[in-house]
């Protein structure tokens, strides 16, 4: 370990996770790294856990404020929520613990687009960063900091906070050395200049992190895997999926709007994401890019294949496997990955420039095209937005992609009005069920409903949407995008009260 710590003043700092969570207080705002279970901190948040729970057992109730890259896992969303011992988090989550304290109404929970982390917290809208617990790879001779398996916001926390605890994790691959690129141009209005961001594979930073040493308190060695769990093959509807979107982009080129390197793409995580990259590769596309969030195994394969020739994103979130495969074949794939910070991963000017094919999944799309990512009925918080705003709104095509059904069929993808909506009618542009796919550029919103319904709908629930849409399109206030104020939302009540859409 002592050759992760080369630092000489730092190694004094060394003290176990227990002393240095003695160190964060109640009321506490802190910021910790973790994107995707990539890179977060394992011990201290456990330790503080630990503490918290034996001060509210003493009736001393002990919570903070957490900020994060994204979702982390369970050492650290999960053992601080079971503990209730956070008051406010943000942004993405995905934890159940977390999720069930949010819905529960006992845990403050803000949902914002990942790109604007970074930036809110240096406007101060978020107020001081008390503490950043950063898990690294490592730590140089001039105390510079090799970033681990994600980079997230760890460069504005590492600023911003007051006082810094390290994680120094044994366990992430000493090969991360080198392959991050830490962007430190970033400034405040209107002192902004652009990026000099042009192709996904440019190099505009640094190899490694900056902090101003004397801020450092502790510093603290583990040796703990992320959270890294295997991925289950493709199941139909999502090949299904995959399939329609994939002819769909044959199509594109085709028509002469894109080319056979397509445009750098951006995936969302999970089954459908895996099989549509998988059958990129079957499809025969070589040397395309991606500019995106989160790697996973799929994405070695496709680079290991000749699919893909380089990845750029913020998170490096393997299975076990994954893990195995990257160490065997180090330097084949660092010369063709990079990690960034999330505020330039996910940032708008570059994804607008670079002209990103946006893909993510959905809970809901209404027959506008509004689209629903983050609650059910309404007000149930499943995850956050994520990434998914960045890119849909800045994308060259911006695609969701989603089972028809949900819950057994008890509940349709498709419904007459979006009960939250996270991305507006002005946004999307293409939407994929395994039933088909509705590419709705250029249409106004009457086309839209009309070819969503024909197209994505669920057998089951085309005949009510089609009848809905038939006597709204008569009745309607208003004849633009007409509505049954009455019935909009009816779908999910009795989704509520009865535990399907379908009609008794
Ligand atoms: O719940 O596991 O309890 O059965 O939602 O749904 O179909 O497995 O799909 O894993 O892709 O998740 C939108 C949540 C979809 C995700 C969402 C239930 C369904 C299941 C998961 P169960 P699936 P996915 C990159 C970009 C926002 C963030 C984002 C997400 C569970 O894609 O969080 O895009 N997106 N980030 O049963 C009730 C419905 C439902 C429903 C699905 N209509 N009603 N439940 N479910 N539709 C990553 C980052 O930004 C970090």
């Amino acid at each position: 370990m002592q050759q992760r710590i080369l630092d000489p003043r730092l190694r004094e700092r060394l003290m176990t996770a227990e002393q240095a969570a003695e160190l964060i207080q109640p009321g506490m705002t802190v910021a910790m790294s973790g994107f995707t279970g990539a890179g977060y901190p394992k011990a201290v948040p456990q330790a503080l856990a630990a503490r918290m729970e034996q001060a509210s057992g003493e009736g001393h109730p002990f919570r903070i404020k957490v900020l994060t890259g994204a979702s982390t896992a369970p050492e650290l969303d999960g053992a601080l929520a079971r503990v209730e011992g956070m008051e406010l988090r943000l942004p993405y989550q995905s934890d159940p613990n977390v999720r069930e304290r949010i819905n529960a109404g006992t845990l403050n929970y803000i949902d914002i687009h990942l790109s604007h982390v970074a930036q809110h917290t240096w406007f101060g809208f978020f107020g001081d960063i008390d503490v950043a617990v950063i898990e690294v790879a490592g730590i140089r001779e001039d105390g510079r900091l090799v970033p681990s398996s994600s980079v997230g916001n760890n460069k504005t926390w590492l600023d911003q906070a007051d006082k810094v605890i390290i994680e120094v994790n044994r366990w992430q691959p000493a090969a991360l050395d080198g392959m991050h690129d830490i962007y430190y141009g970033t400034a405040l209005p209107p002192h902004r200049q652009p990026i000099p961001l042009t192709a996904p594979d440019d190099r505009i930073g640094e190899p490694y992190l900056k902090v101003d040493p004397a801020k450092i308190i502790a510093v603290v060695e583990t040796d703990a895997p992320d959270r890294n769990s295997a991925f289950s093959p493709p199941d139909e509807a999502s090949q299904q999926i995959a399939g329609h979107l994939l002819d769909f982009l044959d199509h594109e080129i085709k028509r002469g709007r894109l080319t056979d390197k397509l445009l750098p793409l951006q995936s969302g995580v999970g089954n459908i994401a895996n099989a549509v990259l998988a059958g990129l590769s079957q499809g025969g596309y070589k040397g395309l890019a991606a500019y995106t969030e989160v790697i996973q195994d799929g994405m070695l394969e496709l680079l290991k294949n000749g699919t893909l020739r380089m990845a750029s994103a913020t998170s490096f979130s393997l299975s076990p496997a994954g893990i195995e495969e990257f160490n065997a074949n180090v330097d084949f794939y660092s010369k063709r990955i990079l990690l960034r910070p999330q505020e330039i991963s996910n940032h708008p000017e570059i994804i607008r420039r670079l002209g990103c094919i946006a893909m993510n999944g959905m809970i809901e799309a209404d027959i506008y095209g509004n689209v629903n990512s983050t609650h059910i009925a309404g007000s149930r918080i499943m995850n956050g937005i994520g990434g998914s705003g960045d890119f849909t709104r800045n994308g060259y095509l911006s695609v969701f992609l989603s089972p028809s059904t949900a819950k057994g069929g008890k509940i349709s993808g498709i419904v007459p009005m979006a009960s939250h909506v996270d991305h507006t009618e002005h946004d999307t542009m293409v939407i994929v069920t395994e039933q088909g796919l509705a590419d709705l550029r250029g249409l106004a919103p009457k086309q839209r409903a009309r070819l969503i319904i024909e197209r994505c709908a669920h057998p089951d629930y085309k005949p009510m949407l089609q009848d809905y849409f038939d006597r709204a399109s008569r009745e309607s206030y208003g004849k633009h995008t007409p509505h049954l104020l009455d019935e909009a939302l009816s779908w999910h009540r009795r989704f509520v009260e009865t535990g399907t859409m379908r009609p008794g």
